[in-house]
């Protein structure tokens, strides 16, 4: 007896409601959609519930400077959003939004439950406010020097250049990244929930099998270990978001609002499609749920969010799905190189299922890092989709059409070494014989149960290896009709018959690898089912398609041509500078003389050594030749080069910096580097420069 389906919720992570969609949030978007259209295939009933993250201040400014309320505005980028998610072939059941009347009521309910465990407490606390703008400032939106390193112009929260993490309040020479105006600190009453309540739960639940990857879960056990902090879940006016109840001018958080969107998405869903609300999100629901999302925000999904769930006694997540980053040519996304790609740009110029398939050809079931090589992108998609797939259709589809009047032959018999009974003849009511061993039949025989191991990657979202797999497939059909040459055997009418079978056998094999590529391909599947007549269901791939018409053969891909990526890329480097244009001008530090600037002795360094610092994400450590000084220094450039790439160039160094000891050892002094949110930029004299020159 086969088992009765399961019962799946999948979700990827809200995405803001305040800009385009990217190649980098397609990584997760697509591995979900494979995933879910792979549990379709199955019979499992599987729902992709998604929407925007409508709240926060970064959003209420965005809207704020395009002069539309935060309403009108978040519907239009959601619009926008859904629209090039569907252009991606991304299957959502419902896509929502958290600004819904559904989870304003959903999310009040919870907060009441939490209130109601005792489980929410008040404190009031010191922020940076800008009394120009009149609002409490979020730590991104304060800049100021490094309370560690000194280096000008970092983040309320932490240094891109030496990696310290601290409170707004420690920066120096803070202001508004708003206004520029200088924060000052203001007491505000905030609600905290009690996150260390639920330490022990927590571990249990983090640890429990299958719930997290290893990687994860030894991540969240270095946050156990420092402790869990209370979380504040509430902000002042002016805020988009939900009011708190009882309240006047506090709102929730927007990490509050967002992951209860998920169970709102949900139930907005289950309006329309008549599904059991409860049975999916009840304490003991025996349902499944995953969240897919990138390894940035573990810490909400893995902690807050469960806790939330616990006190608010709903289900909580089966398992976390993390995936890496994307880089694109071994390097974050730049807009300046025109590597960051929005899906539209993309889509102006490539087919989307050049980037499904190469994706999940990318994709582990760890969270490591992917990388978007352009060059082996379009390299891998002409030779695996259109060199050995689509090629085995168009090898054998023509004699067909123009031989055998459309129709497959009866059977693979003369393909068979020995003379043998048919195989697979396809009577009214007859069985279909077992498969007979050292001929056609085998072969098919083994594409069919090459699903069994396909399967198992695709459920452990290990597409790379599903991938790998259906292209050793694709080979050995293609090495079959190589072997069986049909353009030979059609010239000699005593070889019709075997010429007949060889192209119908080539055909069912295209077929079995068209089941196996649908939840990454549906579109190119949509092309074949009609082509041959055919549902391509997963479970039928045991019976092959004989004595059957089926349809004229039409392109199924395009090959790749370099001119669109690199159409693609320039593309990219336009939609930056519409971006700039519509930048807000920097707020500069304050005036200083020039007695100040020449305190500092800035030196022309060479770089003579570049290494990794273990256990330091941001760091490299710098050996800089000053002109024969040697000095080592640490700098938080990781994220932009590699320690080969910097070795023998020269930059430009503070040379007189008093020797800072961090957590890795003393630096002894600081590179100089330009930074811009997306990338870290060493400072290079030009040519002719030499170690231990003065800059002036
Ligand atoms: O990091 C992000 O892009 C968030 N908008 C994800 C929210 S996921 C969920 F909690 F809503
Ligand atoms: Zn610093």
């Amino acid at each position: 007896m086969s088992k009765p389906p399961r019962k799946i919720i999948a979700t990827s992570a809200l995405i803001y409601a305040n800009g385009s969609v990217h190649l980098g949030h397609l990584v997760e978007y697509l591995q979900t959609d494979m995933w879910v259209r792979y549990q379709r295939a199955r019979g499992n009933e599987c729902y992709y519930i998604c929407g925007n993250d409508a709240h926060g201040t970064p959003i209420m400014l965005q809207a704020e400077k395009h002069g539309m309320e935060p309403e009108q505005f978040i519907k239009k980028i959601g619009a926008e959003q859904l629209a090039s998610f569907k252009a991606f072939e991304i299957s959502f059941d419902h896509f929502s939004t958290t600004h819904s009347d559904v989870n304003r009521e959903l999310v009040a309910a919870v907060y009441q439950a939490l209130q109601k465990n005792g489980d929410i407490k008040s404190k009031v606390i010191k922020q940076l406010f800008d009394p120009e703008k009149q609002m409490f400032l979020p730590d991104r939106f304060i800049k100021g020097e490094c309370p560690k390193c000194g280096s000008a112009d970092q983040y309320g929260d932490n240094c891109e250049k030496c990696g310290a993490t601290y409170a707004p309040t420690d920066l120096k020479h803070p202001r508004s990244a708003i206004s520029g105006a200088t924060p000052i600190e203001r007491e505000s009453e905030h609600f905290f929930f009690d996150l260390p309540k639920y330490h022990e739960k927590l571990a249990e639940w983090t640890r429990s099998t299958g719930r997290l990857q290893t990687e994860v879960a030894n991540k969240l056990d270095e946050w156990f270990d420092s402790g869990l902090q209370p979380w504040d879940i509430s902000r002042d006016a002016p805020y988009f978001g939900f009011k708190i109840p009882n309240t006047t001018d506090k709102y929730f958080y927007v990490w509050l609002d967002a992951p209860i969107g998920y169970i709102s998405a949900f139930k907005e869903c289950c309006k329309t499609q008549k599904i059991n609300f409860e049975e999916f999100w009840q304490a003991d629901s025996q349902t499944e749920l995953y969240h897919f999302i990138g390894k940035d925000i573990v810490y909400f999904h893995a902690l807050f969010w469960p806790a939330m769930l616990m006190s608010a006694n709903y289900r909580t997540p089966t398992a976390i799905k993390v995936h890496g980053m994307l880089t694109v040519d071994g390097q974050k996304m730049s807009k300046s190189r025109g590597t960051f790609i929005k899906a539209d740009t993309y889509l102006a110029h490539l087919n989307p299922e050049y980037l499904r398939y190469y994706y999940a050809a990318k994709l582990t079931s760890q969270p490591t890092d992917i990388d978007l090589n352009l060059g082996d992108f379009r390299l891998r998609v002409n030779s695996d989709l259109v060199g050995k797939v689509v090629n085995i259709a168009s090898r054998c589809a023509g004699f067909i059409s123009k031989n055998f009047g459309g129709k497959l032959a009866l059977n693979f018999q003369t393909i068979e070494k020995s003379p043998l009974p048919p195989l697979f003849q396809r009577g009214e009511s007859e069985e279909i014989p077992p498969l007979k061993k050292g001929g056609g039949g085998d072969l098919y025989n083994e594409f069919a149960t090459a699903g069994d191991a396909i399967a198992e990657h695709y459920e452990n979202l290990d597409f790379a290896r599903a991938v790998r797999e259906i292209m050793l497939l694709a080979d050995k059909a293609n090495q079959f009709i190589d072997a069986e040459k049909p353009w030979q055997l059609i010239k000699d009418p005593t070889q019709h018959a075997r010429a007949h079978e060889v192209c119908t056998l080539g055909l069912n094999l295209f077929r079995i690898l068209m089941i196996y590529l649908q939840p990454i391909l549906p579109s190119m599947a949509a092309k074949v089912r009609v082509f041959l007549n055919d549902e391509l269901i997963w479970d039928q791939r045991d019976q092959p398609l004989l004595d059957k018409v089926i349809n004229p053969f039409e392109a199924l891909m395009q090959r790749i041509e370099e001119t669109q990526v690199i159409a693609m890329v320039e593309a990219s480097k336009t939609d930056l500078q519409v971006a700039e244009a519509d930048k807000p001008k920097l707020a500069l530090a304050p005036t200083i003389n020039i007695d100040d600037f020449q305190k500092i002795d800035l030196r022309v360094a060479k770089i003579i050594a570049a290494t990794y610092v273990e256990g330091a994400e941001k760091l490299l450590q710098l050996s800089l030749d000053l002109g024969g000084e040697t000095r080592k220094v640490f700098s938080g450039i990781r994220a932009s080069y590699s320690p080969q790439d910097l070795v023998g160039k020269l930059t430009v160094m503070v040379a007189n910096l008093a020797p800072r000891k961090m957590r890795f050892g003393v630096s002894e002094g600081m590179v100089l580097a330009a930074s811009n949110g997306e990338g870290i930029y060493l400072l290079n004299p030009d040519s002719g420069a030499k170690p231990g020159d003065r800059v002036s």
